[in-house]
């Protein structure tokens, strides 16, 4: 079933200058790349974005770094979109990521770790309309 997803490459991936290698995964792993563009988040943003996790402790830290330089946010599309592109990012905790994911690679910390992407359909519901703009994706 060809499904979509919302990306991000966070700040510290983008920071050490691996973008264009994540993106190559993607395009490797067969997803097709609606959107994408580089942004710098403001604190609001991020506590958006994230507001799920407003309870967590982690939360204040994790939009502090979310705005620490530029992200790239993207739309993905291909088959079972969602759960392919959370297998290819690997385990939050790059300490626990099998090898071979983005995060077991570029990942620094449990919080710098490399990538974004929605947990199920009604996340990226959520999350894909947060960056972009219907006219800001580009089906093919
Ligand atoms: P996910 O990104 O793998 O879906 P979530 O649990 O949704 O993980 O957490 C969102 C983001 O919050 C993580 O990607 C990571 O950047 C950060 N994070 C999660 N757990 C921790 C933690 O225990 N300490 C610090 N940051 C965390
Ligand atoms: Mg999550």
């Amino acid at each position: 079933m060809k499904q979509r997803t919302l990306a991000i490459i966070k700040p510290d991936a983008v920071a050490k200058g691996v973008a264009g290698k994540i993106m190559a995964r993607i395009e490797e792993g067969g997803f097709t790349i609606l959107a994408a563009k580089l942004i710098h988040m403001t604190d609001a943003q991020a506590r958006g974005f994230y507001i799920v996790h407003k309870d967590k402790p982690f939360y204040a830290s994790l939009c502090s770094f979310m705005t620490q330089g530029p992200c790239i946010p993207m739309v993905l599309e291909g088959d079972n979109a969602i759960a392919r592109w959370r297998d290819l990012m690997g385990a939050t905790n790059p300490a626990n990521a099998a090898a071979g994911t983005i995060r077991k690679d570029f990942a620094s910390s449990i919080e710098a770790n490399a990538v974004h992407g929605s947990d199920a359909p009604e996340t990226a519901a959520f999350e894909i309309p947060y960056f972009f703009a219907s006219l800001e994706i580009h089906p093919r």
